[in-house]
């Protein structure tokens, strides 16, 4: 008995060691498994569904959020020693096995004079976006904030000297803009002690390249991530309203307790299900990826990079068009979700052309539909949204899931927003309607003149325009009792 538990933990250890090192961990799975008997019992233990609903008021109306991978990855932008570096732009010290004060060297050169948090924070807003999630600490261990608990951070150790968070809480709070901070809880490549995933040329035991990374994680814990968490919630106001934390891998439960008292003591707080130690958080945080189905039951974000990579590399031209991404935001509203969206601003704190570019066909879009985004429900009709392939398996070995573009839906209290796609003109027909529908028009146009129903035996018929109001996505509100 005592060796078949042992056995099955190392066997879950190792799958887990697999998992992070294939890069296709799933943390709800992770969460969902295990007992909900923490040393510390978290808000979401305790609270009722009330303060609940309460909590999660202004994130489940948003919708729509922006994620920034900023740090000193964005100073070799993808490439080392002349060379491309394989993965994401920020886990360059890792697949290049960068040593340790090489990479501290960075912060010497790090001068972002371009960076203007005015004009990010007003690029979200124009982007139609509710709240913004910044890289507070990465893997990579450099605080991009003022900290007194190590001086390897931007205002210490950089001529830059600012503090970029405190100038994006004072424009989020002059711009109504909502803040949240990301957190790498358990990575920290340059603190020794920190975590690391391992690569084939990392020593497999301490998953480390270099000896000065080699210390005890509890050490790390306490003396960087519990002070500096502490920092982070006391020093910027009102903000942050949520804590985005990531991959949590040896984050016991009796670790993450110790996190959880903090967070514990800001009863307004979101965060999410990547804290680790069998806490669930608030949010589902699928990334680079929508579920067929959402997470009913569940608050859930997918978080998605524009190109392939979440910092700054300067050769990743490869972004989606604004079609996908309108497409991803539609999709996932419809399935209940939020959609955090990154950009990767470079070294300068400049945020790529190509970002903001769709970002900003993104915010015209919403300006004109986005009361079928915004506050909105998962969608009433139970119409698949894709197909399920019977032979090919996704990434975390499931029957693989490719979405069809036809339309989608989301809902409101006394009305059925209906997302078309795919435009066929002259009519779009219903065939079971999960409300009385008693007037339809398009949201696109302003007179909101009314469109012809027909109705025969339980279904609906529409009749459209032959051309669609926008090439991407046209709105049919049905108006609902
Ligand atoms: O390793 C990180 C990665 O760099 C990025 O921050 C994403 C964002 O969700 N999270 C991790 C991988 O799951």
């Amino acid at each position: 008995m005592y060796r078949g538990s042992h056995l099955k933990l190392a066997r879950r250890s190792f799958a887990i060691a697999l998992l992070f090192a294939t890069g296709s961990f799933n943390y709800a799975q992770l969460a969902n498994e295990q007992p909900a008997n923490h040393p510390v019992p978290a808000i979401q233990d305790t609270e009722t569904t009330a303060q609940r609903d309460a909590r999660m008021q202004w994130w489940r109306e948003a919708r729509f959020g922006m994620f920034i991978h900023w740090g000193l990855y964005s100073i070799p932008a993808g490439s080392w020693n002349g060379k491309r570096v394989p993965g994401p732009g920020e886990w360059i010290m890792n697949y290049a096995s960068i040593p340790v004060s090489e990479y501290k060297a960075l912060a010497s050169q790090f001068n972002p004079t371009g960076f203007n948090a005015h004009d990010i924070v007003a690029l979200a807003k124009s982007s139609g976006m509710k709240y913004i999630i910044v890289t507070t600490k990465h893997h990579e261990g450099f605080a991009m904030f003022d900290s007194k608990v190590d001086p390897f951070n931007i205002v210490a150790a950089t001529p830059f000297k600012r503090d970029p968070l405190r100038e994006l809480a004072a424009e989020c709070r002059k711009q109504g803009m909502k803040l949240g901070f990301y957190y790498s809880q358990n990575q920290d490549w340059t603190a020794p002690g920190g975590y690391a995933t391992l690569k084939d040329d990392h020593d497999p035991q301490t998953h480390h390249w270099d000896k000065a990374q080699d210390g005890s994680f509890d050490t790390y814990l306490h003396t960087k991530v519990i002070p500096q968490l502490r920092e982070l919630l006391t020093n910027y106001g009102e903000f942050p309203v949520a804590i985005w934390f990531d991959t949590p891998a040896t984050m016991t439960p009796e670790r993450a307790a110790e996190i959880v008292k903090l967070l514990n003591q800001h009863p307004n707080l979101i965060w999410n299900n990547r804290l680790g130690g069998t806490y669930k958080g608030d949010t589902e945080t699928p990334e680079q990826y929508i579920p067929a189905q959402g997470f009913p039951g569940r608050d859930w974000e997918a978080c998605m990079t524009m190109n392939g990579t979440w910092g700054y590399k300067s050769y990743d031209t490869d972004f989606k068009s604004t079609e996908t991404l309108l497409r991803n935001l539609i999709d996932i509203a419809s399935k209940g979700g939020n959609y955090l969206l990154n950009i990767g601003p470079d070294s300068h704190g400049n945020v790529p052309a190509p970002e903001v570019e769709r970002l900003h066909q993104m915010g015209q879009w919403l300006e004109v539909n986005g009361e079928a985004i915004y506050d909105t429900k998962a969608t009433l009709f139970d119409v698949p949204t894709g197909t399920f392939s019977s032979t090919e398996k996704d990434k975390k070995g499931q029957p693989k899931f490719t979405p069809t573009w036809n339309w989608r839906s989301t809902t409101g209290p006394d009305k059925i927003y209906i997302e078309i796609f795919a435009w066929h003109g002259g009519s779009f027909h219903l065939d079971k309607l999960p409300r009385n529908v008693t007037g339809a028009y398009l949201l696109a146009d302003s007179s909101h003149k009314p469109l012809k129903l027909t109705r025969t035996a339980g279904a609906l018929d529409i009749e459209l325009p032959a051309k669609p109001l926008d090439p991407i996505a046209t709105v049919l509100v049905l108006n609902t009792n």
